[in-house]
């Protein structure tokens, strides 16, 4: 049975159609925004990766975060990583690459995606405030060997309004795995980022698509029209 309509509702302008969300059933998620990402000499850095491609969204998501804020909604952090002992790092993961400096490696930041370390936290523009839960994902989904469904179950979360990196990577794992639990995305796009624009692009296409296959993609500033912090404007969806 479709849920009962929701007077609190707001449509928000996106592709393929209006997402309407409540201020009051919708989680926002900010997906590992971690210096290990971010920063030169971390993991993304190491695997070969232009850092400068991710740094675009904190200045939009630290705005929509301000305003989700004020707004009410659960905030969600999460953080790739693994514990010290790497028990939680399977081992193909670790193969993967074979890269010099794997996962657990000695770094400038700290051991490499090793929760505790300097590289592993979330970068200080986008710090959590207290209260809102920060969840350790030793994958890529963040539904994954976490807590994260049990918390949106009881808190009555039913839209979830998913940012961070990477796009095709743990955006777009996290938004397939929320979809197939019945919740509903909404990804701004200028709020997501992947170190490859052809691959932030066909990822945000992929989820719009056929319908909304996974969910709808729009732009960070219909969201702050629609949770009161702006006004709303004609935005161009890059790569929707
Ligand atoms: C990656 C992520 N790309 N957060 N992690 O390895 O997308």
């Amino acid at each position: 049975m479709p849920p009962e309509p929701d007077p609190a509702a707001v449509a928000v302008p996106a592709v393929p159609y209006a997402f309407e969300m409540s201020p009051a059933t919708t989680a926002l998620v900010i997906i590992d925004m971690q210096r290990d990402f971010l920063l030169p000499c971390g993991f993304g850095a190491l695997l070969g990766n232009d850092v400068t491609m991710l740094t675009s969204i904190v200045e939009p998501l630290g705005e929509l975060l301000g305003a989700a804020r004020a707004a009410g909604l659960m905030v969600v952090h999460t953080r790739e990583g693994h514990r010290p002992d790497m028990a939680d790092c399977p081992p193909a993961k670790l193969a993967r690459g074979r890269l010099d400096t794997p996962i657990g490696s000695p770094g400038p930041n700290g051991r490499i995606l090793i929760r505790g370390e300097f590289g592993h936290d979330i970068i200080e523009e986008l710090a959590p405030a207290d209260g809102e839960a920060v969840l350790d994902k030793p994958g890529k989904g963040t539904f994954y060997a976490t807590d994260l469904e049990l918390m949106l179950r009881n808190a009555q979360i039913r839209s979830l309004i998913v940012t961070g990196v990477t796009t095709e990577v743990c955006v777009h794992t996290t938004v397939r795995e929320a979809n197939d639990r019945g919740f509903e995305c909404f990804v701004p796009a200028d709020c997501v980022a992947s170190y490859f624009t052809e691959f932030h692009e066909v990822g945000l296409k992929m989820i719009a698509a056929q319908g909304g296959i996974f969910g709808w993609v729009g732009s960070s500033l219909d969201l702050l029209a629609a949770l009161g912090a702006g006004r709303p404007v004609l935005t161009t969806i890059q790569g929707a």
